[in-house]
């Protein structure tokens, strides 16, 4: 059973639900970020909604999937709680990395997450090697790669792709493109129209679909799905889509028109799915708000979580490490600043 069954209103519902919740997560998480509240680096999924949550809910429970350095959506969409979201973004101890991944290597290997990813294209070899433990182990679930328009040009991406083909694995590409890598337009990335005639080269299927209509990329994925499990190996799909916000918070966006944004956002992937279902008689205004303030009590209660979460202790850095020896925290910073092999004070040796 699909995690989430579109076919009934209450799936629908349930769907819409959690393009909510993604979206108000990250607007959170770009105030908390501009405020300094949360170090690092936040790339926001505001507009992309459909597509994490039209996949996942497509896939069960015990499917895995693999994210991107844009990926609180995917997060939220598998089922991931916004709590320890959160509290990783805040690297608070309690976060699903215990704080020191932060929100680029949010990870739940329980939940099928098998993490996001700081290195463009390093999602779709982790999905293949998942789909070959999957079919070595003779069990019935398929594992699903995320990445972006940017990413179809990795190396690792095609060799991903040529290896789950020629073996025949039960995984599922699913390019988001949101026409921008970092600051550079699809069509200055790519010499093809559609991503999705890159499958042709390792004979895979590989489609288009609308990326904000959450019905149309989750049909595709059930298809997808249903020809992984069967034997029939891999699907390329292509999910065209658009990030609101710049590449990272803070970025100013000179590669881009307003009006490019403007006529995207028209498009909003959450107001055209609620109106559907209200043209269909499916929702009322008063039930779209209910579920908007229930997905803004979600996040505010992740938020106050996070905020007054422990912080890791300084002597648990080199918890959860494979290697038995790890050098002194002092003592190796010491030994930094001895050989000037790297910067330890800001830059300067
Ligand atoms: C291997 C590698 N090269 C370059 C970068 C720097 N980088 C971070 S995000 C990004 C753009 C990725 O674009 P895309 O795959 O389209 O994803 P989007 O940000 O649009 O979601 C780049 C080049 C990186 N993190 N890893
Ligand atoms: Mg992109």
């Amino acid at each position: 059973m699909a995690t989430i069954d579109l076919e009934t209103e209450a799936g629908r519902k349930e769907a819409l639900r959690r393009m909510l919740t993604i979206r108000w997560f990250d607007e959170t998480a770009g105030e908390r970020f501009a405020d300094g509240e949360i170090p690092g680096f936040v790339h926001l999924y505001i507009g992309e909604e459909a597509v994490g949550v039209g996949a996942c809910a497509a896939l069960e429970e015990d499917d895995y999937i693999t994210s991107t350095h844009r990926g609180h959506g995917h997060c939220i969409a598998k089922g991931l709680d916004p709590k320890f979201m959160m509290a990783e973004l805040y690297g608070k101890r309690d976060g699903y990395c215990n704080g020191k991944g932060g929100s680029m290597h949010i990870a739940d290997v329980d939940a099928g997450m098998l993490g996001a990813n700081g290195i463009v294209g390093a999602g779709p070899p982790l999905g293949t090697g998942a789909a070959l433990t999957i079919e070595q182990k003779g069990e019935d679930r398929v594992a699903l790669s995320f990445l972006g328009d940017g990413a179809v040009a990795q190396g690792q991406v095609h060799s991903a792709v040529n290896l789950a083909a020629t073996w025949n694995l039960p995984v599922i590409f699913l390019v988001e493109n949101n026409h921008y890598g970092e600051g550079t337009p699809v069509e200055e990335q790519h010499n093809v129209e559609n991503l999705s005639a890159t499958a042709g080269a390792y004979n895979v299927p590989g489609i288009t679909v609308d990326g904000m209509d959450v019905t149309a990329v989750n049909e595709a994925v059930i298809e997808a799905r249903e020809r992984a499990r069967s034997g029939d190996g891999p699907t390329f799909i292509e999910a065209e889509t658009y990030r609101f916000h710049g590449h990272f918070e803070g970025d100013e966006e000179l590669y881009r028109e307003d009006d490019e944004v403007e006529r995207w956002k028209a498009r909003d992937p959450i107001d055209a799915f609620s109106e559907r279902l209200m043209d269909r008689g499916e929702l009322t205004e008063e039930e779209f708000e209910e579920l908007q303030a229930e997905a803004e009590a979600t996040i505010e209660e992740a938020l106050e979580y996070a905020q007054s979460a422990e912080e890791p202790a300084p002597d648990e850095a080199y918890d959860d490490m494979f290697g038995a020896e790890v050098p002194e925290i002092t003592s190796f910073a010491q030994q930094l600043r001895a050989d000037g092999s790297g910067r330890t004070n800001g830059g300067e040796r």
